[in-house]
């Protein structure tokens, strides 16, 4: 079939046309990029064709390809040009004709990884200061060191360098990074969309590039680039001991400029070419944690426009050492993803107190007047004690969060801090003078991800649930993936893990993940060890701490983000980038399931045990089901935060099973058939080692915990006969919990679904809508705006307590909640295939789902009322959708669906037989 054979159709469109998932990027750094798009409209999709040009014409033509698929498309033509821009264009093929072209663009990165080519420019600076703590310390009660920052941290530095141009460029690009955090200018004009560039990457081995689109800021002749560099993640403090200096002690920045002139002409200019110079600016510090204090007396307007006269600016170094970590950024890239005005309220004292009414990651952004040399501080906080007074809910040294700004006496000053952001909902502002606030805005930071769901039920408690799960993925998906944006700010890996389903539901977090897991695998062991915490921060790492290199559930990140991934958004490529290292990873655990027993079996341990406990990894350092409630309760040793042996042991046995399984998986789908059989038997031989060493014969786990029994069921490691049972126990473990969830960071992902699977379902519900801690509810009705780390961060009394109020792991529930309650559950990879089945018997009475997934918009409302369940459903093209009302399945494809069911006449989903089954 041709394409032009096709008569173009009215109905149905292409939209969202993307290139590395992204609209129109200015700097692909794939050499083969992916073409994507969405359909519109009742037709399936039979075919496309793409064309791509640069400008002398057509490049590369598809020609029309018979596929159905229009998800990551890779571009087959001759090698593209670096930092060159590219025009594409596409039509759909349905059976009822071709849709019109849709065009878009997109530009290549200017240099390949690798192979940078401009020096670092290293200003003249002070080292910065050495500060290394343990959790020790902490645990010890270190609040942090005597000397305030202003004594301890150094000034940021501008570098300027002059350049000329022969003439206006019609195209310009330029590129930079830093070993900091760095924001450019042109001729005095911010490229200010992006903050805390470069970003956060496993810099030994990775370092991003930005490029920028700076045409319009250059003129012919004389030109100045003016970059600012702060210490950021490489030489400010990261990570829960708050220890400074984790990359580097000194901080550099580089750039690269690539101009074309009407003429055709190219030049490239570079950091390095002409003499540069260094100077501090108005800010005295900066620091992440910490914060920044601004000096606006010691401000140099101009600095960066051509005839500053740079007196007393001294020459900076040039440095060619480790320019092949320099790669071109991938993804979004972090910026300002909104702004909130706060309710604003005096203190006694002339303090004002902000109340952005969310917790978040960000900072603030005032217009105020106060008298020269006045200093106006910014405290940040999370939450208030039930009196209304300030918190401090921050663990460990150097997590400021204050902010200074030291005022040179004009009409009115505008102030938003640069180097630094803090996570918080409450801000108070006090001054050393009178000031006057004329304005103040809570400038929301974060990856500049697109969100795809919505969710809205009858509820308003699961909606603010919902709410707080959104807002807790906003303040954490900020450059990597973290467990929380105020005491840690760490890619831990196990966090990223659990809430990948839910992640990769919330936002289009394709791009964001694969660079993560860039860093995944650039900081993999050469044993095949994956990290806890990626990008590894070595001060985790002093003398005395536990040097975690690899755990249970944590590890496994490597295997089960990109599976989460290719279920979610059918993202095959994140399963071929890191087959290999998940490869390495299950053939570590498997390398240290023989090489050890767990300590507490004896030395005569019969043939049989022996070899049963060496096919399973359960030995070596392990958070285990983390933070399980009566694990907590029992009080974990703080240092050491190792999970009690058992619960080791038996969680380690069961992800290196799951693991295994699903790498076999995954080599299936790439068709690597013979590497999936070899692995899918070694996974049945630790599945089997697994039950006959862990499960008796009755059913019953070592470990009395109700995460154990969830993992074990959720990955199937449970001889069939024995599941009932062991679902009876679940139950009992629950009940004598008093109708309370007791699981930890890894199995509580699964609780929901293992009930409601066995067919318990007003368990489910009523563990959901549990009020009282721990619950998800708790949170929210203790005024929750996001997700906490505790089920009871703040205590029955309404007393906040020292945990993070922003950590998004038990948010996974909201994966559950947009599958059982919003009723849309992908069946294949990236929703080709979905169920439709809402909980009309609970709670709710209606719901109103979206889900933008990879190929269309999914919609699903809902709603159960005089004794009919009515549905109306949207399909996009290229889906089929399984409607399940209770009254038996019926397939649907692209369209809209209208169906209203009697509530009589449908089946009551039936409690598990299990609840009548006496325990044996
Ligand atoms: C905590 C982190 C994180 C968790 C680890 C084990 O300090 O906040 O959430 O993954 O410990």
């Amino acid at each position: 079939m041709d394409a032009e054979a096709h008569e173009e159709t009215s109905e149905g469109w292409i939209e969202r046309l993307t290139v590395e998932r992204m609209v129109e990027p200015l700097a692909v750094a794939a050499d083969r990029p992916v073409f994507g798009w969405t359909l519109t409209g009742t037709q399936d999709p039979v075919g496309y064709e793409i064309v791509v040009s640069d400008a002398d014409g057509d490049i590369w033509a598809s020609g029309a390809v018979h596929s159905p698929d229009h998800i990551d498309v890779p571009y087959a033509g001759t090698d593209l040009r670096p930092g060159e821009r590219y025009g594409w264009r596409v039509r759909a093929l349905t059976a009822q004709g071709r849709t019109p072209w849709v065009s878009s663009w997109f530009g290549t990165a200017p240099v390949r990884a690798g192979e940078w080519d401009a020096p670092w420019l290293v200003p003249q600076q002070p080292r910065t200061v050495r500060e290394r703590y343990s959790i020790g310390d902490i645990v010890a009660g270190f609040a942090g060191p005597a000397e305030p920052p202003s004594l301890r941290l150094h000034p940021p530095r501008h570098v300027r360098q002059s350049i000329d141009l022969v003439d206006r460029p019609v195209r310009a690009l330029l590129s930079a990074s830093a070993r900091g955090i760095y924001t450019a200018e042109i001729n005095g004009h911010g490229l200010e969309q992006e903050v805390l560039a470069p970003g956060y990457d496993a810099y030994a081995s990775r370092l991003s590039y930005q490029t920028y689109e700076v045409t319009d800021l250059l003129t012919a002749g004389r030109n100045v680039i003016g970059l600012t560099v702060a210490d950021g993640w490489w030489a400010g403090r990261v990570g829960i001991t708050g220890s400074s200096a984790p990359y580097g002690d000194q901080l550099a920045v580089t750039w690269r400029l690539q101009v074309q002139y009407a003429d055709g002409r190219r030049q490239v200019l570079r950091a390095g070419d002409t003499e540069a110079h260094g100077q501090r600016g108005g800010h005295d510090y900066a620091d992440l944690f910490i914060g920044e204090r601004f000096d606006t007396r010691a401000v140099m307007p101009g600095w960066s426009s051509p005839g500053f006269p740079a007196t007393g600016w001294a020459p900076v170094q040039v440095e060619t050492s480790g320019l092949q970590q320099l790669t071109p950024f991938v993804g979004e890239p972090v910026v300002r993803t909104e702004l909130i005005e706060p309710s604003v309220s005096v203190g006694d004292d002339g303090s004002v107190l902000l109340d952005a009414g969310q917790v978040l990651a960000g900072r603030l952004r005032v217009r105020l007047r106060a008298p020269r040399d006045a200093e106006v501080t910014f405290e940040h906080s999370e939450v208030l004690t039930a009196d209304g007074s300030f918190f401090d809910n921050i663990v460990g040294p150097n997590k400021d969060q204050l902010d200074v700004l030291v005022c040179d006496g004009s009409p009115e000053l505008l102030y938003e801090p640069v180097f630094t952001f803090h996570g918080f909902r409450y801000a108070r502002i006090s001054s050393s003078s009178a000031f006057e606030l004329f304005d103040a805005q809570v400038v929301v930071l974060g990856s500049d991800l697109r969100p795809t769901t919505t969710l809205v039920t009858s509820d308003e408690r699961i909606n603010q649930l919902h709410r707080n799960i959104v807002w807790s993925q906003r303040g954490n998906f900020l450059s990597i993936p973290t467990d929380c944006p105020q005491r840690e700010r760490a890619g831990w890996t196990g966090d990223f893990q659990i809430f990948t389903p839910t992640a990769a539901t919330l936002a289009d977090i394709r791009q964001f993940a694969a660079r993560w897991l860039a860093n995944v695998r650039a900081e993999q062991g050469s044993d095949g060890s994956v990290p806890t915490v990626v990008p590894v921060i070595p001060s985790m790492q002093s003398p005395g701490e536990p040097v975690v290199s690899a755990a249970a559930g944590w590890s496994d990140a490597i295997v089960m983000v990109p599976w989460a991934l290719w279920q979610r958004c059918a993202d095959r490529r994140v399963l071929q980038e890191n087959y290999e290292a998940m490869r390495r990873w299950v053939d570590y655990q498997q390398q240290q399931a023989e090489c050890a027993l767990p300590e507490r079996y004896p030395d005569d341990l019969d043939d049989d045990s022996r070899r049963r406990l060496s096919t399973m990894w359960n030995t070596g350092w392990q958070f285990g089901d983390w933070l399980a409630p009566s694990i907590v309760e029992q009080g974990l040793d703080p240092v050491q935060m190792a999970a009690p042996s058992v619960n080791s042991e038996v969680v380690a046995a069961m992800f290196h099973a799951h693991s295994t399984r699903l790498v076999a998986q995954v080599a299936d789908v790439l068709g690597y058939t013979d590497q999936a059989e070899e692995l899918y038997r070694r996974a049945e031989t630790i599945r089997e080692a697994f039950a006959q060493q862990y499960v008796s014969a009755d059913g019953r786990l070592p470990l009395q915990l109700q995460g154990l029994y969830v993992l074990a069921l959720a990955f199937e490691l449970v001889p069939s006969e024995l599941r009932q049972k062991m679902v009876i126990i679940l139950k009992e473990l629950i009940e004598a919990r008093g109708g309370h969830l007791d699981t930890g960071f890894l199995s509580t992902p699964y609780l929901l679904d293992v009930l409601w699977d066995a067919g318990e379902h007003q368990l489910a519900r009523d563990l959901l809508w549990q009020p009282t801690a721990p619950s998800w509810l708790y949170a929210v009705d203790h005024g929750a705006t996001s997700v906490w780390e505790s089920w009871e961060a703040v205590d029955r009394h309404g007393n906040p307590t020292r945990s993070s109020f922003n950590h998004y792991a038990f948010g996974c529930v909201d994966d559950w909640m947009l599958r059982r309650l919003g009723g849309i559950e992908s069946l294949a990879p990236g929703y080709a295939r979905v169920r439709v089945a809402p909980d009309a018997h609970g709670p709710l009475e209606w719901a109103r789902t979206s889900v933008d997934t990879v190929r269309g918009a999914l919609r699903c409302d809902w709603s159960a009322s005089d004794g009919v369940i009515r549905l109306d459903l949207h399909v996009p093209p290229g889906v089929s959708a399984e409607i399940d009302l209770g009254t038996g399945v019926e397939v649907v494809g692209a369209g809209r669906h209208e169906r209203a069911v009697s509530l009589c006449t449908v089946q009551q989903p039936s409690a598990a037989a299990a609840t009548s089954a006496p325990l044996s």
